[in-house]
């Protein structure tokens, strides 16, 4: 069939078993921060408030004239990444706004003709590295800055009425291919000028009318251009390439809810999640996912075999606001005791069920089951049919307390796990089965 031939189109020759090595730390690392940060942290009501109010880049000039974070630390963001948890970073070094938070020879609209005088993609680079996180750059495909990126849909100057002509008119004298260029350009800077880097996020694609796709990226080419300077790189799926079976290595699945999730077991994929729902710092957010809710979004992706891709919107001075250190803080507090449920771990082999109230993550190499107790039972009793005759240990992980079993009432393999009444001083307890 067509389709069949079309899976088999491919823009580089790497073996599946070379892909799986390549991608091998990053399947492992499972949780990793988001950063989100540029001009828009100013206004600080959504990344998108240029296009959302229809703002020139004259009416945003005054967020790059006033920009001055004289409280940017990366040392403390990439301690707090650290601490959570997380295994790897990805930062917006440019977001659709346009604006460089790395020095570019092919702008001025850059951090470095800021207050802020300087590459601040750097510092960052070597804070997260220091901390010994993997490094991944964020790079946005739109631009809503640069003279030569056509008005779409989505652009701040669309017409009102999605007017044609009023389309033909702004559209003059704007010319793709040298944006093309531009972005190749600036792709090629961030992956020559700071050393090794893990993963390329690029986005977005919209294909169709007044949008924008892989003909306007020449995202063929460009992934060429990547993966030759990076050989070792993890590329998103945002290029508009699916035509490829080597245009991506992972999916995207965006702010969709736990229970979306499950219908990405079994691929390589990669949930981001905000904590209140806007990316860029919003000021008057007050949507917070709870600690609950966003322990939930981590253990339910390691469950489904993906990663969580948390982000954090820090301020225009630089910092991450209290409430982001506060769910950070918290999640580290789980992490520290129960880490060895996401590391390394993915969903369990189908002959384990989990019980109501209950998540199983798997890790392969240990031989270990995961029972995550989102709900604690009452009667201090959890059964599980069918796990008896593996299981030949079982303990608390966040402080290897033994946990009784009780095989002879089981007359088909179901094993009855003894609970202490009162339920241990954690969000989300979790027990280790040793497996056979
Ligand atoms: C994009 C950005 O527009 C947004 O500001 C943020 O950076 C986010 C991580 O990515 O938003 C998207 C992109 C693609 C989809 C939805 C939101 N999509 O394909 O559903």
């Amino acid at each position: 069939s067509t389709s069949a031939v079309q899976a088999q189109k491919k823009i580089g020759n790497e073996t599946d078993e070379q892909k799986a090595k390549r991608m091998e730390w990053w399947k492992d690392a499972r949780f990793g921060m988001f950063i989100h940060w540029g001009l828009y942290a100013l206004p600080a009501r959504h990344e998108w408030v240029k296009s959302n109010e229809h703002i020139t880049n004259e009416g945003y000039q005054k967020y790059f004239d006033q920009f001055n974070p004289t409280q940017f630390n990366p040392k403390l963001w990439a301690k707090k990444a650290k601490a959570a948890g997380m295994k790897y970073v990805v930062l917006t070094t440019k977001h659709h706004e346009g604006f460089t938070l790395f020095d570019s020879k092919f702008t001025d609209y850059k951090a470095t003709n800021t207050l802020a005088k300087r590459d601040l993609v750097k510092e960052f680079v070597d804070a997260f590295r220091a901390e010994g996180l993997k490094i991944g750059f964020y790079y946005s495909l739109i631009d809503w800055h640069h003279p030569d990126f056509t008005v779409d849909a989505y652009h701040p100057l669309k017409p009102a009425n999605n007017d044609e002509n009023q389309y033909l008119a702004l559209n003059k004298g704007r010319n793709m291919a040298n944006y093309r260029k531009y972005l190749s350009n600036q792709v090629n800077e961030i992956l020559t000028k700071y050393g090794k880097i893990d993963i390329l996020w690029l986005d977005f694609s919209y294909p169709g009318k007044h949008g924008k796709g892989k003909d306007d990226w020449a995202s063929v080419d460009l992934l060429k251009q990547i993966r030759k300077l990076q050989p070792g790189i993890i590329v998103d799926n945002r290029l508009d390439l699916d035509d490829y079976a080597d245009g991506a290595d992972f999916e995207t699945p965006e702010q969709v809810s736990t229970d979306a999730l499950a219908k990405f077991k079994g691929k390589t994929w990669e949930t981001c999640q905000t904590f209140s729902g806007s990316w860029g710092y919003y000021r008057d957010e007050n949507t917070w996912k709870t600690n609950k809710q966003l322990l939930n979004l981590l253990i339910t992706s390691v469950a489904n075999g993906g990663n969580l891709l948390l982000n954090v919107g820090p301020t225009a001075k630089g910092e991450f606001d209290n409430r982001a250190n506060t769910a950070l803080d918290s999640l580290g507090i789980w992490m520290h005791a129960n880490s060895s449920s996401i590391y390394g771990c993915t969903f369990a082999p189908d002959k384990y069920k989990p019980t109501p109230g209950t998540q199983l993550t798997y890790n392969k190499t240990g031989k270990k089951l995961y029972v995550h107790l989102f709900e604690y039972p009452k009667d201090g009793k959890i059964v599980l049919d069918g796990y008896g005759d593996d299981v030949i240990y079982a303990q608390f992980l966040h402080d290897n307390s033994e946990l009784l079993v009780d095989k002879d009432k089981s007359t088909s393999g179901s094993l009855v796990l003894k609970l202490p009444i009162q339920k241990p001083n954690f969000q989300i307890p979790v027990i280790e089965l040793s497996l056979k």
